[in-house]
């Protein structure tokens, strides 16, 4: 049994996304949950099993598996037929894993203290800044449609959405602005916004 705690139009969204581009959606039950939000609506969702009742979460089998990237990793793994990510053994894989793990480790920290509006010398100095997050893509992206080449994989699902959900937040960079574009056009995204437009407030 496989079940997904989404909160419509939140982080749970891409993992929607992600399903629909694996073909996996009917495989999972997706249970609608409420969170806090930003603004201050919303509540945190008895229903859901997340501690700190975040979402995504997924239970498969009574293991939870918390955090969007644990959840993308196993999900590409346990559908690997749309090869969504390079699988184990594939000489691309550690590339993969590396974007994967620099999104949580320096995308969303870059991201948020820069809509916080923090800057710190121990910040700076550990995840660097918008310059440098910037000056990577561009330099994975100036000869390659996507982040892994040719082909479109999770994890430009997963790096260009912030800069989908907060434009200006967005590298001033025309190969990084293409690529934005270029993965807003996957037909899965809008079948997730329709379903969000549906489901929220369901909880
Ligand atoms: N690092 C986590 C972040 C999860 C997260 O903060 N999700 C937000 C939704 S966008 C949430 O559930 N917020 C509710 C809360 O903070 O209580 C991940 O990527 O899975």
């Amino acid at each position: 049994m496989l079940t997904l705690f989404h909160a419509p139009r939140s982080r749970s969204s891409r993992i929607v996304t992600l399903l629909r581009e694996l073909d996996a959606i009917d495989k999972v039950a997706i249970e609608i949950v409420d969170i806090t939000r930003g603004d201050g609506s919303g509540r945190k969702d008895p229903k859901n099993p997340h501690p700190e009742g975040k979402v995504p979460l997924v239970v498969h089998d009574g293991v939870v598996i918390w955090e969007s990237i644990a959840i993308i990793q196993y999900l590409t793994d346990l559908f690997p037929e749309k090869r969504m990510a390079p699988v184990a053994g594939d000489p691309q894989r550690g590339r993969y894993l590396s974007w994967l793990a620099w999104y949580a480790g320096v995308v969303e920290p870059v991201l948020i203290a820069q809509a916080a509006g923090i800057s710190h010398p121990f910040v700076d100095a550990t995840f660097r800044g918008p310059a440098e997050l910037a000056a990577r893509l561009e330099a994975a992206l100036t000869d390659s449609p996507y982040l892994m080449g040719e082909r479109y994989t999770a994890v430009d699902l997963l790096l260009h959405s912030p800069f989908a959900w907060y434009p200006a937040a967005t590298p001033d960079s025309d190969v990084v602005k293409a690529w934005i574009e270029r993965c807003g056009e996957r037909p899965p995204l809008q079948w997730t916004a329709d379903y969000d437009a549906r489901t929220v407030g369901a909880a």
